[in-house]
C-alpha cells in the first residue's frame, strides 16, 4: 500500500492570465502526479467558492496564495501518510476540514486540484490509465462509449470582445469515430475562418479558441455555422449538428433579458418565443442555459416545447450539484446536465452527480471552463463515465487541444485490437 509523502501547491496562471492553483502529490513509491484547477467567467451563484486573495495590488486581487496556503498548511498535513486510493474517504476528509456547504473556508480551488491529483497519482501507482482508474470508482462495468464532442467555434457573450449576447456556438460531428470527428471539426473551423475573412470580419479568437467576430445579431453566428458546415462539404444534421450555450444569466437582470445585439429587453415568455423561432430555422441538437440560473419554470417550459432531440442542458442552474440536479429532475426542467469539476470541487461529488443524472436518463456533458490550464483530466473523466457529450472548446489553443489530444490517445488505446 503506497502512502502520500508530500502535497505541495503552487500558484500558476490559467489561459486568461489569471492565477490558479497547481498541486503535486508524491508517494513513498517515488511516484508523483500534478493537477490544476480551471476557472469560469460566466460563474453561477450556486458554485463552490473559488477563493481569491482580493489584494488589489497583486494580480488585481485575483491571486490564490491563500488557497495555496490552505493546501500546504491545512489539507497536506492531514493527508500525508494516507493511502491516496481512498478517494471517497480523502475527499470527505477535505470537505470536513472545510466544514462549509460551498467550500468557502478552504476554497474549491484548494480542494479540487488535490482531489484530481489523488486520482491521478493512484492511477499511476496502479499502472493503469486514469480513465480506467476513474471507471473503477464507479459501479459501472459496461464497454467504453465515445462521447459526441461539441466544438465551440464561435465565441460571444462574456468570452469575447464582440457584441453578440449568446456565449457559445458549437458544431457536433455525429460520428463516434473520434479522430474523424476531430478532423471534421478542424475542416469546418478552417472554412469558417476563411468565410469570416472573405466577409471582412475579424478572425481573432475568444477565450475558448473560437472566433469572436463583431456580428450584428446572435443568429448571424448560426448562419455562419451552417455556411461553414456546407463549405466544408458536410451535410447539416446528417454529418454535423449544431448547438448553443446562450449562458442566459449573463444577460439577465431582475426578470428581464437584455439582448443588446438585438436591441431587445424581453420577458422570459418573450425569450421562449424567440428561441422557438430560432429552433424552427436552426434545429439545434444541443441547447445550454436558455434561462436564468434560478428559473426552473422556464427551463421546464422549453423542455416541454422543443422536440426531445434538442437536449436542454442545465449548467449554471445545476452547478454540478446533486441537490439542484434532483430539483431539476423533479421539475422536468432539463434533459442534459453540464459537469464541471470545479463547480463542486471533488472527484467523489462529481461522480455522484453523474450517477444521479444517469439513473434519471439525463444526458451528461463533461465540460471545461473558459479559463483552463493544460491539465487534461476531464478527457479521461468523459471516457470513464461514458458521458454523452464533451465540451472542451475549439480545436485550437493549447489548453483546449491538450484535451482533444488526450481523447485521441485514449481512442487509439481502446481501438488497438
Ligand atoms: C460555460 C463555460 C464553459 P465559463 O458557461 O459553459 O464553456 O463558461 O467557464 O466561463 O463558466
Ligand atoms: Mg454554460
Amino acid at each position: 500500500m503506497a502512502k502520500i509523502t508530500s502535497i505541495h501547491a503552487r500558484q500558476i496562471l490559467d489561459s486568461r492570465a489569471t492565477p490558479t492553483v497547481e498541486v503535486t502529490i508524491s508517494l513513498d513509491t517515488n511516484i508523483n502526479a500534478v493537477a490544476s484547477c480551471p476557472s469560469g467567467a460566466s460563474v453561477s451563484i450556486h458554485e463552490a467558492l473559488e477563493l481569491r486573495d482580493n489584494n488589489r495590488s497583486v494580480y488585481g486581487g485575483k491571486g490564490v496564495l491563500q488557497a495555496v496556503e490552505n493546501v500546504n498548511e491545512v489539507i497536506g498535513p492531514s493527508l500525508i501518510g494516507k493511502d491516496p486510493s481512498y478517494q471517497n474517504e480523502l475527499d470527505l476528509l477535505m470537505n470536513k476540514l472545510d466544514g462549509t456547504e460551498n467550500k468557502t473556508k478552504l476554497g474549491a480551488n484548494a480542494i479540487l486540484p488535490v482531489s484530481l491529483a489523488l486520482a491521478r497519482v493512484s492511477a499511476q501507482e496502479q499502472k493503469i490509465p486514469l480513465y480506467k482508474y476513474l471507471r473503477n470508482l464507479t459501479s459501472h462495468n459496461d464497454s467504453y462509449e465515445q462521447p459526441i464532442s461539441a466544438f465551440n467555434i464561435l465565441n460571444g457573450g462574456m468570452h469575447a470582445g464582440g457584441n453578440i449576447d449568446f456565449q457559445e456556438f458549437m458544431i457536433l460531428p455525429t460520428t463516434k469515430i473520434f479522430p474523424k470527428a476531430l478532423e471534421q471539426a478542424v475542416t469546418i473551423y478552417t472554412q469558417l475562418k476563411k468565410l469570416l475573412h472573405e466577409n471582412s470580419f475579424s478572425n481573432l479568437l475568444g477565450d475558448e479558441g473560437g472566433f469572436a467576430p463583431n456580428f450584428s445579431k446572435n443568429t448571424e453566428a448560426l448562419d455562419y455555422l451552417l455556411l461553414a458546415i456546407k463549405k466544408a462539404g458536410y451535410v447539416f444534421q446528417k454529418d454535423v449538428e449544431i448547438g448553443m450555450d446562450v449562458a442566459a444569466s449573463s444577460f439577465y437582470d431582475d426578470g428581464i433579458y437584455n439582448l443588446k445585439s438585438e436591441s431587445k429587453k424581453i420577458t422570459p415568455e418573450e425569450l421562449l418565443v424567440f428561441y422557438k423561432s430560432i429552433y424552427e430555422k436552426y434545429p439545434l441538437r444541443y441547447f445550454e442555459d436558455p434561462f436564468y440560473e434560478e428559473d426552473f419554470d422556464s427551463f421546464a417550459k422549453i423542455t416541454k416545447t422543443l422536440p426531445a432531440s434538442c437536449v436542454i442542458i442545465g449548467d449554471d442552474i445545476i452547478s454540478t450539484n446533486s441537490t439542484l440536479l434532483q430539483k431539476a429532475i423533479n421539475a422536468k426542467a432539463i434533459t442534459g446536465v453540464i459537469i464541471k469539476v470545479n463547480q463542486i470541487g471533488t472527484v467523489t461529488e462529481t461522480l455522484q452527480v453523474i450517477e444521479l443524472a444517469k439513473k434519471n436518463n439525463i444526458k451528461t456533458i463533461i465540460s471545461h471552463r473558459s479559463g483552463e490550464t493544460t491539465d487534461d483530466f476531464i478527457a479521461d473523466l468523459a471516457i470513464a463515465v461514458n458521458s454523452d457529450f464533451t465540451k472542451f472548446g475549439a480545436p485550437a489553443r493549447g489548453e483546449r487541444v491538450v484535451k482533444y489530444n488526450r481523447l485521441l490517445e485514449i481512442y487509439s488505446e481502446l481501438h488497438k485490437a
